[in-house]
């Protein structure tokens, strides 16, 4: 997984390890680190093998690629709540862009890209009802100028409130829905 700086990866990676998330205090990831073997408690059949929180800074691009290229699971974290922000914008379509030229250049066969819209409660769709939110948020400009751009890659959007346990809950729940379908 790979997101701009405070996008959420470090808290996606947290819930998903059932770890207490702390809301207050901040602490940046200045080296990569891999998670191994980590259960779902949502459905403890399913264990996640590896996943690999990494700092969002562009020094790092190279090993992003790396990793979309042998990685089974491409996950892109976008902060909803900044969509107007148009340096933010051009610098997540850099990233994806980055992102989708690896996965296209992989041997691996499922060429999907999962983009996590973060921050939802901080954004404009914070009062949508969550079983509309990811239909509305495929309406949003950004959001389908990043499909436009895709090049054969498949576009999963999915969004949350990282923080809220309820909210991850329902997230993970649809992915792993999806990628069993
Ligand atoms: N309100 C809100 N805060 C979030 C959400 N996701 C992450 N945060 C907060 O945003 C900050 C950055 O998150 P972090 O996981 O450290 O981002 P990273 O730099 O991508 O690892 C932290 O203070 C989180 O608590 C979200 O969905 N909603
Ligand atoms: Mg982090």
């Amino acid at each position: 997984m790979w997101g701009r700086p405070n996008s959420g990866k470090t808290t996606f990676i947290s819930q998903l390890r059932g770890e207490h998330v702390q809301l207050a205090e901040k602490k940046a990831t200045t080296s990569r680190v891999t998670y191994k073997d980590v259960k779902l408690r949502l459905a403890a059949e399913f264990v996640v093998e590896s996943i690999v929180d990494m700092p969002g800074t562009d020094d790092r691009l190279d090993d992003w690629r790396e990793l979309v290229a042998k990685g089974d699971h491409v996950f892109y974290l976008l902060n909803i709540s900044r969509t107007d922000d148009a340096g933010y914008v051009a610098a997540v379509r850099t990233d994806l862009k980055a992102t989708i030229e690896a996965l296209n250049k992989s041997s691996k066969g499922r060429k999907r890209i999962n983009i996590i819209a973060s921050h939802v409660d901080q954004s404009k769709w914070n009062t949508v009802d969550v079983a509309q939110v990811n239909n509305v948020l495929q309406e949003d400009p950004v959001i389908r100028r990043m499909y436009e751009s895709m090049e054969g890659v498949k576009g999963y959007v999915y969004s949350a409130n990282l923080t809220d346990p309820a909210s991850f809950k329902r997230l993970l729940q649809s992915i792993v829905d999806d990628l069993q379908a």
